[in-house]
């Protein structure tokens, strides 16, 4: 797919690239970049999540997740007491994940070139969500087979201070706050960076209400 196939923003600002912040060698920050579309995605999320409902997965240390996940596309990624993996069925209802909305893979796919990754093709899409006080404790990402790929984010609803750190788990970290409509890429020298978010604050969306959903697109195999 060309960029010109789906330049987000070509009806609206022809002069004006949405502004691009580097947070790493190969990680990128696109302020608002979905905001032009971010309506037509949310039915799309709400069908998903119907089909396929949040759950707080429980860790192998059998810890339960503060954050409700679930994922569309052809894997998803669980976890349970036996351990991470990538599965091409919901555990839940024992059926594939919800198709991956071809707008999503448009979006995440022109996100990626914009952060100097061509031809992304997401073969998965987790769905995080926060409510006030969920967080997610520093991690590495190391459950996909090939690192080459980035992984795209996507920001909705309350905003999230998201915690990028280094190669160890005691490195320090950069603070990003990440609102509505943001967009993160990160690939390459900083793939395997650790990361985090901080505990989210109370608040109220307009559009989401008191919570926040973060979509992640990765090539899991
Ligand atoms: C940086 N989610 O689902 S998205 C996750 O906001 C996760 O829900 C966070 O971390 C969230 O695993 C952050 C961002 C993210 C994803 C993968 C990364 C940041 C990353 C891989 C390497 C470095
Ligand atoms: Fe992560």
């Amino acid at each position: 797919m060309s960029s010109r196939t789906f330049d987000l923003f070509a009806d609206h600002e022809p002069e004006q690239q949405p502004r691009a912040e580097q947070i790493g060698e190969q990680s990128w920050v696109l302020r608002g970049f979905a905001l032009p579309v971010v309506d037509h995605l949310l039915p799309a999320l709400d069908a998903i999540l119907v089909a396929a409902p949040l759950r707080h997965m429980v860790t192998p240390g059998g810890f339960s997740m503060s954050v409700g996940t679930s994922s569309c596309g052809a894997w998803g990624w669980i976890t349970d007491r036996s351990g991470y993996r990538y599965s091409p069925v919901d555990p839940l209802s024992g059926l594939p994940w919800p198709p991956m909305p071809k707008s999503f893979a448009m979006l995440a796919h022109s996100a990626a070139e914009r952060g100097g990754f061509s031809d992304f093709n997401a073969d998965s899409c987790l769905i995080n969500r926060y409510i006030p006080g969920a967080k997610m404790s520093l991690h590495q990402d190391k459950d996909e087979k090939d690192y080459a790929a980035p992984i795209v984010s996507l920001s909705l609803g309350l905003p999230a201070m998201f915690l990028f750190g280094g190669f160890s788990r005691s490195d320090k970290t950069q603070r990003i706050p990440l609102l509505h409509g943001d967009m993160v890429v990160w690939g390459g020298v900083d793939r395997l960076r650790y990361h985090g978010v901080l505990p989210i604050r109370h608040g109220q969306h307009p559009r989401l209400g008191e919570q926040r959903i973060n979509l992640t697109f990765r090539v899991a195999r």
